[in-house]
């Protein structure tokens, strides 16, 4: 452990499983006391049981990030007891498959209620803590279907361009405050999330779907959740320090070609 977060208050979203989960894991080991809060309630408190029992600070928070009220609840919680949030990242989010031909109504609200509302809604509330400390940073989740077209994913990929776009935004109104906003844009990393994606994409079949996916990625694999976490991490501290309305693809060259 190099303590790149110690002393320092990290909400992570999403973070009951995969990434999310990856990154609470990495940034309680650098030293951070980190908030899970995730829709589910088990997985978060397993989440943050499996931080303490390693010796880590967590905390866990059931909230479904696309209610203001149970965002605002969540972040009064952890700011009441923790008294502060150093670092923000927005990994929650949902799939959902289906072109411009056949998506529902529900696919395109629920994509952007979570993955673009819920952005906004937790950034708003820690962007104003963090601009009062004067310091802060917040990492959005994007996603490689935020910079190239993605079939079969209408919906999710105009979620994440939203992403993409607030994250530009925020950047320039919260960099003389203090405050840095920057978005990851993953490849496709196997986790639960992914995998109605992926049997839809082989047609029921998941390993076809895996493998049909596999190939669109030069490096001739799909992410891990730690290698994403890797990523955040490194926006999350100093590291960074320069880097503010950035877009960091992670891709295993998805999006090079
Ligand atoms: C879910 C993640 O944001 C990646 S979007 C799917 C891209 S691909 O792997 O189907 O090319």
């Amino acid at each position: 452990m190099t303590g790149k977060l110690a002393g320092q208050v990290a909400v992570v979203t999403g973070a009951g499983s995969g990434i999310g989960r990856a990154t609470a894991a990495l940034f309680a080991r650098e030293g951070a006391t980190v908030a899970i809060v995730d829709l589910a309630a088990p997985a978060a408190e397993q989440a943050a049981e499996e931080i303490t029992g390693a010796g880590g600070s967590a905390r866990a928070i059931a909230a479904d990030i696309a209610d203001p009220g149970q965002v605002d609840s969540a972040f009064g919680d952890i700011l009441g007891e923790l008294g502060r949030v150093d670092v923000l990242y927005n990994n929650a989010g949902v799939n959902s498959a289906g072109s411009v031909l056949d998506a529902t109504d529900e696919d395109w609200d629920r994509c952007f209620a979570v993955n673009a509302k819920g952005t906004f809604l937790c950034s708003r509330v820690a962007a104003r803590a963090m601009v009062a400390a004067g310091r802060g940073s917040i990492i959005n989740q994007g996603s490689v279907a935020a910079v190239v077209g993605v079939a079969n994913f209408a919906s999710y990929c105009a979620s994440k361009g939203a992403v993409v776009a607030l994250t530009r935004s925020m950047s320039v109104d919260l960099a003389p405050r203090g405050v840095r906003v920057n978005v990851i844009c993953p490849g496709t990393v196997y986790t639960p999330l992914m995998e109605p994606m992926l049997r839809a994409r082989g047609n029921g079949d998941m390993a076809a779907g895996l493998a049909l996916t596999t190939a669109k990625y030069p490096i001739g694999r799909l992410g891990t959740p730690e290698e994403i976490a890797a990523v955040a991490l490194f926006l999350a501290c100093d590291d960074s320090s320069f880097l503010t309305g950035s877009v960091i693809t992670a891709d295993g060259g998805m999006t090079a070609q």
